[in-house]
């Protein structure tokens, strides 16, 4: 009995200490999932629904709901983090990677920024090697069930190893640029780019 608890305890702290080294500079882990949003929660008709791939690209390309399901999926758990200064472990996803959206275009080589544009008006500005080889995805699924529309259901992008603003809920597609522009929360003071573990998170940072 003692032996089993003073190996929980162990356990315990080693698991501890395990999640302290994911949790970025000036973060908090939290257990709940708060939501912030800049306005509304648009309710878009999944009849209406569609996600668009535009710009620096050789043709444009649009899936309507049913299309964008048949994609192929996967299962992601990450860590997220707002600049509000709390971090989620594990949480746990569905959704088409943009690895997989952007092997169905043809990209020009003069795509090198983008921008997520959603239901609302929110927009979100990238450089493209952020959001390839594994690093992004559109979620339709989390924990188990449809993306809840506060979390930006029916879906959202989902980039973990930047602050969360960059996570553009209820989104409804990506624009390919030549050149940077700055988002929504971009043109109101945060840091352009966003990374958690260098603390980019005002202009200037
Ligand atoms: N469309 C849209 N996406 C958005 C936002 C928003 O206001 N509108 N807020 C961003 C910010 S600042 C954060 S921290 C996260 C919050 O996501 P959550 O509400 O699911 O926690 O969404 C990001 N994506
Ligand atoms: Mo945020």
């Amino acid at each position: 009995m003692t032996e089993r608890f003073v190996s929980r305890g162990f356990l315990g702290k080693h698991r501890a200490a395990a999640a302290a080294n994911r949790v970025p500079p000036g973060q908090h882990a939290v257990d709940d999932f708060p939501v912030l949003s800049a306005g509304p929660t648009p309710r878009t008709d999944l009849e209406k629904w569609s996600f668009s791939l535009e710009g620096e690209l050789a043709k444009p390309a649009r899936w309507s709901w049913a299309e964008f399901l048949a994609l192929p999926a996967q299962e992601f758990v990450v860590d997220i983090h707002c600049v509000t200064k709390w971090t989620k472990l594990d949480t746990r996803w569905k959704g088409v990677s943009v690895d997989t959206l952007l092997e169905q275009v043809e990209l020009r080589p003069t795509a090198r920024y983008l921008t997520a544009f959603s239901d609302g008006g929110y927009t979100t500005n990238l450089p493209l090697p952020d959001v390839v080889n594994g690093q992004a995805f559109i979620g339709y699924e989390y924990d188990g069930k449809p993306l809840a529309p506060e979390h930006g259901g029916p879906a959202r992008l989902v980039v973990p190893h930047l602050y969360f603003w960059k996570s553009a809920k209820w989104v409804r597609g990506l624009r390919l640029m030549e050149k940077d522009k700055r988002g929504f929360w971009e043109s109101l003071g945060y840091n352009n780019h966003g990374d958690p573990w260098k603390e980019e998170r005002y202009t200037g940072d």
